[in-house]
Formats: structure tokens, C-alpha cells, sequence
């Protein structure tokens, strides 16, 4: 089994006995000392990603050999093998936001609710392509084995990647022609400003890298490539700098304890998408899970939590009662949660309310109810960010901030227009560490966040 929190493969009594230590859950930052087989010259890197993309293929034939998957391609009659499914769907209400109202998406999650949840990811063939290349170097550069690396990582860095992309492209190799130039003068200094202020970075963490590039380049003069690294290694700072303040840098929920993790954020964030991944992810790490379905101001938004958790397979806890108070479903939650004693509770929660007041008031009322009810439990309150919202998302994560004790931020959305550079932003204004990011709207499409991964993503050609 390949634990996502951890990033590495284990088995489950592994999973059982193993406390990992601080200098286990480092994996941000790349091994500075690599071990002895670690690649250095670009074709052991090539050669190491042959390795990793030979035992993949090999897993994955040895994976379907025993037992043969019937075809994809004939659908299977569904109105008799299909059971029906468990969640009663009630039309969307008045008043609804027009994403829901409209219930095309809805209607499409309905529909692919009850069907093989993987089956669009196993569509897909990999092939040895470029971005295959630059995923396996990723992780190769982290010190990773070839053996171990599984398709579902090198997946992922290519969505990373491919969500990226436009403002890779824009960046690169406008900053390289800067940098490469020695000291930043003026004309320099406003043209980085203007690359950074485009893809979100935000005033405050520019001015911060700037400085810090300009520092460096007083010092010494460095080739283009190397004045990226560094640019590199200040924007890692950055990210990583947040983390500083919290204990649990993997943010890999605890053993033996109950962890509740109550995600909030503005209607359309990615909410309700982000846990239903969240569930899977933690399904498939060996971590049991429940869903609290505590948006309960409207009808839609609870059936969308239950399409969710039919997907990942999670039993979803709600009330289908009218005008349900969001802290009994929190409170229900909890009960289950602590009989069958799993290991993480999801809570999902309103984004929206008529004002801040009433917003800071119910976060308030559920963060009560936890605290008294779960004493013992390890409570996490993470903001959902759409990052294509750039500058005006952080202006809501500061009301959120402020009505919830933050303890981290998931960005959504990176695949679509988002710029990417809103992460610096987020850490730097808001001293949030993110912890996930979603790039992509199917369940696989949301992982830990390593800042080592972002900035190669970001800005490694
Ligand atoms: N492209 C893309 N769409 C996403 C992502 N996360 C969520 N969405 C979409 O954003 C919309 C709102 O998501 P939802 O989870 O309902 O937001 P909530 O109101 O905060 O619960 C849905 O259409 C999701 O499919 C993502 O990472 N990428
Ligand atoms: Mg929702």
C-alpha cells in the first residue's frame, strides 16, 4: 500500500507500528546529500526513469494477470446490475447558486456516482514521454527508488506540471533573460515585479524575493541557471516557512486518535470536491474515515456530499431533516466516528451565510461542539482557495481567518486558469502553511503539497 501523507509505500501492519520521527517527515526538501545510487548526470536520470517506468509496467501486468478486468469499453447494462443507489437525490432548491441550479455537474456526478469510480484514471495509458521524464527526475531528485515509484505520483506531477504550464511558460524565460544579467537594476527590478505581480505572487512576498535575489546578485554574479536556483530556493522558503509553527509537518492523520478535520471556505471553493478526494486518498493510504455532512443550508449540497462519499467509499453522516443545525450533524459525526472509532472525521461545512457575523458564529458554535465532545481529538481547520481567484481569494481567506482558528489552506483549481503564484501569497500573507492542492476535478486530483514539487513545477523548463 502506498501511504499519500507519508509518500511512501508500506504495509499495513507497518502502517500500524510505525511513530515516525521528525527527521522522518521531512520529505518536503530534496536529500541535500543524495544517497549513492541517486542519479547526478541527465542520462542516469533518463536511465532511472527507464527503471521506474519498466517496474510499473511489470507491477501493472502482474496487477491484471491473475484476475482479468472485463472490457471498459461495453458498458454493462445498468438498469440490472446497477443497484440503486442508497442516497435519495432531492431536486436543487430556490436560491441555490446558479453552479447548482443549473445541475449539469450535479446531474454528471449523479450519473458517474454509481459507476466504477476509477475507471476514467485507468483509461488513460502511460507512456514514456517527456512529462514522464521530468515526474520521474522529480522524485528521483528526492531521493526516491525507481522500484517504488507508482504510477499514481508520476500522474500526478504531470497534472502538477500541465496546471502550471501557462505560467511556467511565461515566467521562465523572461526571469532567466533578467537574472542572467548580473545586478537588478532598475529597469530589472520593475520587470520582475511585473512577471511576479502577474501570476498572483502578491505584493508582499515580491518584494521579499526581489530583495532577497538582489542581496545574492550584489554578491556574486551566477549564469542564468543558477540565478533560478536560487530564485528556487527563496520561493521554497517561503512556502515551507509557515510550517515553522505546526507540529505536524505531513499533516498525515494520527494514529490510535480520533483527527477531525473541518474544512471551510466560500461556496464553489471546492469543499465538498476536496473531501470527497481527501476520503479516498486516505481510504487508499489505510486510514479509515467518515463524512460529516454539515452544509446543511441547502438540500443539494448535502446529496453532493453523499455522491462524494459513495465514491471514495466513505459512510456519510447526515440529517435529512429541514433547517438541520450544522452542530448536531458535527455532533452525530463525532458519536460515530468515536464508536466505530476511525481515524479521521471530514466535516463539511457552509461557505456561505447572509454575513460575517453569522459565518464567525456558526464555525464558532461547531468548533465548540468539537472541542467539548472530542476533547482528546486532533482538530484541524483547514481553508479551501480557489486559486484561480487570485488576490481576491486572499481577501476572503482574511475573513475566514478570522471566524476560524486556521490551521492550514487547501488550493483548489490549479489545473484550470489559476497562475499558481497565490500559494507564495497565501503563505506569506496569511503565515498559512498549504497543505493540499487540487488540480482537477476526478478523485485522484488531490495530494499533499510539497513545495519542492510546486517550484520544480513552477519553474523547471
Ligand atoms: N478544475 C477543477 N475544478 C474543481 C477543483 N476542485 C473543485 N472543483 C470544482 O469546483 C466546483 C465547486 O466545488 P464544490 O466542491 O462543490 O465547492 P464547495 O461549494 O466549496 O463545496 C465543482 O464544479 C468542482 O468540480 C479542482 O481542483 N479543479
Ligand atoms: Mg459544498
Amino acid at each position: 500500500m502506498f501511504n499519500w501523507f507519508r509518500r511512501q509505500k508500506e504495509t499495513p501492519t507497518q502502517a500500524e507500528e510505525q511513530t515516525p520521527t521528525p527527521e522522518q517527515v521531512t520529505p518536503e526538501t530534496p536529500a541535500s546529500e543524495p544517497e549513492s545510487e541517486a542519479p547526478k548526470e541527465p542520462d542516469e536520470y533518463l536511465n532511472w526513469a527507464k527503471t521506474a517506468f519498466k517496474n510499473i509496467q511489470q507491477r501493472k501486468s502482474e496487477e491484471i494477470a491473475p484476475t482479468p478486468q472485463p472490457e471498459a469499453t461495453t458498458p454493462p447494462d445498468t438498469s440490472e446490475t446497477v443497484p440503486e443507489p442508497v442516497v435519495q437525490v432531492s431536486e436543487p432548491e430556490e436560491g441555490v447558486p446558479a453552479w447548482m441550479r443549473k445541475s449539469d455537474r450535479l446531474d454528471i456526478l449523479k450519473e458517474t456516482a454509481t459507476e466504477t469510480p476509477t475507471i476514467e484514471e485507468e483509461a488513460k495509458p502511460l507512456s514514456f514521454d517527456d512529462d514522464f521524464v521530468w515526474s520521474a527526475q522529480v522524485l528521483a531528485k528526492q531521493g526516491r527508488a525507481a522500484e517504488d515509484v507508482t504510477e499514481a505520483e508520476i500522474n500526478w506531477l504531470k497534472r502538477l506540471r500541465e496546471g502550471l504550464g501557462k505560467t511556467r511558460r511565461s515566467l521562465v524565460n523572461q526571469l532567466k533573460a533578467i537574472v542572467g544579467q548580473g545586478p537588478l537594476n532598475e529597469d530589472a527590478v520593475m520587470e520582475i515585479e511585473a512577471l511576479l505581480l502577474q501570476a498572483d505572487v502578491g505584493i508582499e512576498a515580491t518584494d521579499y524575493i526581489i530583495e532577497a535575489l538582489q542581496g545574492k546578485l550584489r554578491e556574486e554574479s551566477l549564469p542564468p541557471e543558477q540565478a533560478i536556483e536560487y530564485l528556487k530556493e527563496i520561493i521554497r522558503e517561503i512556502l515551507d516557512r509557515p510550517l515553522k509553527n505546526v507540529d505536524n509537518i505531513t499533516f498525515e492523520p494520527e494514529k490510535e486518535v480520533l483527527n477531525i478535520w473541518l474544512l471551510t471556505g466560500v461556496n464553489g471553493a471546492g469543499k465538498t470536491t476536496t473531501i470527497g478526494k481527501l476520503a479516498h486518498m486516505a481510504n487508499q493510504s489505510g486510514y479509515s474515515c467518515l463524512i460529516a455532512a454539515a452544509d446543511t443550508f441547502r438540500a443539494a449540497a448535502v446529496e453532493q456530499v453523499k455522491i462524494w462519499g459513495e465514491r471514495s467509499g466513505t459512510e456519510v453522516i447526515a440529517n435529512p431533516g429541514k433547517n438541520t443545525d450544522p452542530a448536531a450533524v458535527v455532533f452525530d459525526g463525532i458519536s460515530a466516528a468515536q464508536s466505530r472509532q476511525v481515524d479521521l472525521l471530514l466535516v463539511d461545512t457552509a461557505g456561505r451565510l447572509q454575513n460575517k457575523k453569522n459565518l464567525m458564529d456558526e464555525l464558532a458554535k461547531i468548533r465548540r461542539i468539537v472541542d467539548k465532545k472530542a476533547p482528546n481529538a486532533k482538530v484541524e481547520s483547514l481553508l479551501v482557495l480557489d486559486a484561480t481567484l487570485g488576490q481576491n481569494g486572499l481577501r476572503q481567506a482574511q475573513v475566514f481567518s478570522e471566524a476560524a482558528k486556521l490551521s492550514g489552506v487547501v488550493l483548489t483549481k490549479l489545473d484550470g486558469t489559476a497562475k499558481g503564484g497565490v500559494a507564495l501569497a497565501v503563505a506569506q500573507q496569511l503565515n498559512l502553511p498549504i497543505r493540499f492542492i487540487g488540480a482537477g476535478e476526478g478523485i485522484e486530483d488531490l495530494r499533499p503539497f510539497s513545495s519542492y514539487e510546486f517550484v520544480e513545477a513552477l519553474l523547471n523548463g
